[in-house]
Parts: C-alpha cells; structure tokens; sequence
C-alpha cells in the first residue's frame, strides 16, 4: 500500500439514514480548498492520468463503484473505491488513474488547492524524472 492511503469515515445517522460529516484538519488531512466530483463516465474511460506538484486530494465515491490507482515512481497500487465512508488520499506527486467507474459512480475529490492548471503533471515521463531526480 503506497503511505496507508485508505481513510475510513465515521458515519452517523440514526433511523431515517446515515451522514457523514468532513471536517478539515479533522478528519480530512488538509485544509480544504475545492470540491468537485465526477459523473457520468463513459464505460472503459481512464480519467486523471496526471499528477500534482502541490495538491493534495481525497476521493471519495459517494454513489457507485470505481477503481484508483496510485503510482509513487517506484510502485503502483489499485485500490477499488465504492464505499461512501471510505476515502482515498492522495498526496503530491503520486500519479493518479481513475478507472473502471460504474455507470452509477459519482466520485467526490477534496483538494487543498485551488484549481491551476500549472499544479499539473500530465507526462508520464516528466513525472518519473520529477519524482526520481527533482525538478531540474
Ligand atoms: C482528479 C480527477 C478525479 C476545472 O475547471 N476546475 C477543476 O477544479 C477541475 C478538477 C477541472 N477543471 C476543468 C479542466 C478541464 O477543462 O475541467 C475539465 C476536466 O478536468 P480534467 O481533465 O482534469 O478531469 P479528470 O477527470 O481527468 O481529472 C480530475 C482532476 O483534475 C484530478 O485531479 O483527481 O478528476
């Protein structure tokens, strides 16, 4: 497992259904910036493929099924997301795919940073000599 990525939730509720609160510096490891999700992707489609030089973010598929994998450089490591209360937490400079969504998946991501598109790294080559030799 690439840094013990995988959060679980506390959920509350009671008898009309259940909640889950996210609080930052709680128990999100960050303070939060941006919330987006995902829906709707198309069935074989591969989304991210890209990593960050700051961002930090935590995915969450709220609704549906779908796979993340994370890469360090060094390993890669699949993890299925399709529990509400679970998390994925994904550091800088750990390249991220997004991939076998179900019809269904709505995919929530936290993110510590504004949106900028300068913060990505979408060449899976630069990424590796980033992440192995810093950036020259
Ligand atoms: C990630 C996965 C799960 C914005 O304008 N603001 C935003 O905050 C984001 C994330 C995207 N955009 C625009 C940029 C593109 O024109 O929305 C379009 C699609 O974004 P992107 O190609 O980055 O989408 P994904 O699904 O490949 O990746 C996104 C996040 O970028 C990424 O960090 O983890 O969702």
């Amino acid at each position: 497992m690439i840094d013990n990525n995988l959060i679980n939730f506390k959920v509350m509720g009671d008898e009309r259904g259940s909640l889950i609160p996210f609080e930052e510096g709680k128990n999100v490891p960050f303070d939060i910036k941006r919330v987006f999700y995902i829906y709707g992707t198309q069935k074989d489609i591969s989304r991210g493929q890209h990593s960050h030089y700051r961002s930090k973010q935590l995915l969450i598929a709220i609704n549906g099924s779908c796979k993340v994998t994370l890469d360090n450089g060094k390993k890669r490591e699949t993890y299925t997301l399709n529990k509400p209360n679970v998390g994925l937490f994904q550091n800088a400079l750990i390249w991220g795919e997004m991939h076998d969504f179900s019809q269904d998946c709505i995919l929530m991501v936290f993110s510590d940073s504004y949106y900028r598109d300068s913060d990505y790294i979408r060449d899976y080559d630069d990424f590796l000599e980033i992440v192995n030799y810093g950036d020259r």
